[in-house]
C-alpha cells in the first residue's frame, strides 16, 4: 500500500499567500504532506503547468430553496452541487429560509432531508431569519448556533421577509450572545415600494424598471443604518450582494472607523448592467435580481472595492429560476416586472469568471483570487483553516486549474438547470479541470466522478471575524454610554 491516497504532482500550488511548485500528498482525505518528489500514491494527477488551488467555498446561492411565494429554485442539491463542483467548488454554503410561522429547527430539517442524499461536495447551511420570535430567538436560534449553523441571513426589504429596526436589534443581540455572524440583505423597503408603485401607475412595468425600482439610494441608505443598528448592538455585520459605489462607501467608512463590518459583492454586479435588464421583450427578465445589476462606473467602483479590501468575498448569489412558467415566468408570459421572479444562475461561473477578468486581465492578482473566493469565506463562516487554504493538516479540497485554457461559454455545457446562463457567449480564459474534496476526485476530464450524497455537512465554528469588538469606539459613538456591561448581548 501506498503512503499516500494520492499525490498531486508538481503543479503550481497557490494560496492566499504562498506559491510554490511542488506535490501533495493525500490520505485519509486530508493533505499529509507538502513537498518536492514525494513518493508514489494510489492515485497520481499530474498538475504540471497547472496552478493548483484550495477548492472554492462558496458562500452565498440559494439551493432547493422555496420563496416566500412558494416558488422552488430549478436546482436541486444534485444539480446545484455538480454545477459548483465543475465551476471549481468543494464546498458550498446555501441557506436554509424559514418563512413566518416556521419553526426554524424544523426548516433545518428539512434542508438536512433535501441535501444529505443528493449533495456532490461539502456543505453547511446559513439560516435565513424572518419571524423572530421569543421562542425562535430565546431557544431555537441559540441551540443552531451551537450545532454549528454559526451564520444568518436578515433582509431589510421583501414583505414576507424584513425586519423592522427593532427587529434587527434583536437579532443582532443574539448573535453577538451566541457567536453568530449576521448576513443583511440592505436595501430600504419603503423607497422600493414607493417608488415601484409610482412606476406601475404609470405603466412602466418592463423588465427594466426593475432596476429603476431598486434606486441606488435605496441600498446605500439600508446599508447605512444597518452599519448603525451594527455598532449600536456592537456586532459584526457582512452586507451582502453590494452593486452601488455608494453601499460600497459605506461599508468603507464603516471599516475606517474600526468596525467589523465585511463586504461582499457577485459577478452580475461585476459582469452585468441595467442594459442587460432592457434586452428584447421579456429576456430582460433573465437579469432581474435584487439589488439589479448597476453601470459601468458601479462595475468599476466595486473592482476598486475588491482591490482595497473593502469586500473580502465574491459570491454567486446563485438563484436559479426557470425561464417558464415554474420560474420567472411564474405570473404569465409578459408579466410586470414585480411580478418575475428575483435571482440569475451563476454558481458554475464565479471562479472562471473572476479569474478570467479579473487576474487575466491584471485586475487582481491570484492570491487575491483564492482569498475572494475561498480562503475568506472560509474565514467569516468558520471553517478555516480545515477549508480554504492549502497546508498539512487541512482537508484535500484542491481545485487544479489551467489558467490559459480558453473557452466560451454556452449554457449547454453548464450543469445547473436555470435554462439559460446570463453570461452566455462570453469568453473567458482559465477554467478547472480537476476537482478534489476530501480527496475525492469529484470532476476530472470533464466527467462527474462521485455518486449523489457524498458531499458532507459540516458543522461550522463561530470565527474571529462574528466576535464583538467588546469596546466602543469614540469615533463612531460619541456618548459611549452605555459600557460594555449593559452590551444587548448581556441583557
Ligand atoms: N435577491 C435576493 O435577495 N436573493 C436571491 C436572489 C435575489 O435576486
Ligand atoms: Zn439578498
Ligand atoms: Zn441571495
Amino acid at each position: 500500500m501506498s503512503e499516500y491516497d494520492l499525490v498531486v504532482r508538481g503543479g503550481n500550488v497557490t494560496t492566499a499567500s504562498s506559491q510554490s511548485v511542488c506535490d501533495i500528498g493525500v490520505k485519509d482525505g486530508v493533505v499529509t504532506a507538502i513537498g518536492r518528489s514525494l513518493g508514489p500514491g494510489d492515485r497520481e494527477i499530474d498538475a504540471t503547468g497547472l496552478l493548483v488551488l484550495p477548492g472554492g467555498v462558496e458562500a452565498h446561492c440559494h439551493i432547493e430553496q422555496k420563496s416566500a411565494f412558494g416558488l422552488m429554485t430549478a436546482d436541486d442539491f444534485e444539480s446545484a452541487t455538480i454545477s459548483a463542483a465543475f465551476g471549481g467548488n468543494t464546498t458550498v454554503i446555501p441557506f436554509a429560509a424559514q418563512h413566518k410561522g416556521d419553526s426554524l429547527r424544523a426548516v433545518v430539517e428539512d434542508y438536512h432531508a433535501r441535501a444529505r442524499p443528493k449533495a456532490v461536495i461539502d456543505y453547511g447551511y446559513h439560516l435565513i431569519v424572518s419571524d423572530p420570535t421569543p421562542e425562535v430567538l430565546g431557544q431555537e436560534l441559540p441551540a443552531l448556533i451551537r450545532e454549528g449553523f454559526t451564520s444568518f441571513k436578515v433582509y431589510m426589504t421583501y414583505e414576507l421577509l424584513r425586519l423592522d429596526d427593532h427587529q434587527m436589534l434583536d437579532v443582532l443581540a443574539t448573535a453577538r450572545r451566541d457567536g453568530a455572524l449576521v448576513m443583511v440583505h440592505a436595501e430600504n423597503y419603503d423607497m422600493i415600494r414607493w417608488i415601484t408603485e409610482r412606476l406601475v401607475n404609470t405603466g412602466n412595468t418592463a423588465p427594466k424598471f426593475h432596476a429603476i425600482s431598486h434606486a441606488r439610494v435605496a441600498e446605500s441608505e439600508a446599508t447605512h443604518r444597518a452599519i448603525a443598528l451594527s455598532t449600536l448592538a456592537d456586532t459584526p455585520m457582512l452586507i451582502v450582494h453590494v452593486s452601488t459605489e455608494e453601499g460600497s462607501a459605506e461599508i468603507r467608512r464603516a471599516q475606517d472607523a474600526g468596525l467589523k463590518i465585511y463586504g461582499e459583492t457577485c459577478p452580475q454586479y461585476l459582469f452585468l448592467t441595467v442594459d442587460d435588464l432592457d434586452r428584447d421583450g421579456m429576456e430582460g427578465a433573465k437579469f432581474c435580481c435584487s439589488p439589479p445589476p448597476r453601470d459601468a462606473d458601479a462595475q468599476e467602483a466595486l473592482w476598486r472595492g475588491i482591490r482595497n479590501g473593502t469586500f473580502q468575498i465574491v459570491s454567486s448569489d446563485h438563484a436559479p429560476y426557470s425561464f417558464d412558467s415554474n420560474g420567472k415566468l411564474y405570473a404569465g408570459p409578459n408579466p410586470p416586472f414585480t411580478k418575475i421572479a428575483n435571482g440569475v444562475p451563476g454558481i458554475e461561473l464565479r471562479m472562471p469568471l473572476l479569474f478570467s477578468e479579473g487576474v487575466v486581465k491584471g485586475r487582481i492578482d491570484i492570491h487575491k483570487f483564492v482569498e475572494l473566493t475561498s480562503t475568506n469565506a472560509a474565514r467569516l463562516y468558520g471553517l478555516f483553516p480545515r477549508k480554504g487554504t492549502i497546508a498539512v493538516g487541512t482537508d484535500a479540497d484542491l481545485v487544479i486549474w489551467d489558467p490559459t485554457l480558453e473557452r466560451v461559454v454556452r449554457y449547454a455545457d453548464l450543469h445547473d438547470r436555470a435554462g439559460y446562463s446570463p453570461y452566455e457567449g462570453k469568453h473567458l480564459t482559465g477554467w478547472p479541470v480537476t476537482v478534489v474534496n476530501r480527496g475525492r476526485v469529484v470532476v476530472s476530464d470533464g466527467e462527474l466522478q462521485v455518486q449523489a450524497g457524498s458531499g458532507q455537512f459540516l458543522a461550522r465554528d463561530t470565527s474571529d471575524f462574528a466576535k464583538p469588538l467588546g469596546q466602543r469606539l469614540p469615533e463612531v459613538d460619541p456618548a459611549r454610554n452605555f459600557g460594555a456591561d449593559i452590551l444587548p448581548g448581556d441583557l
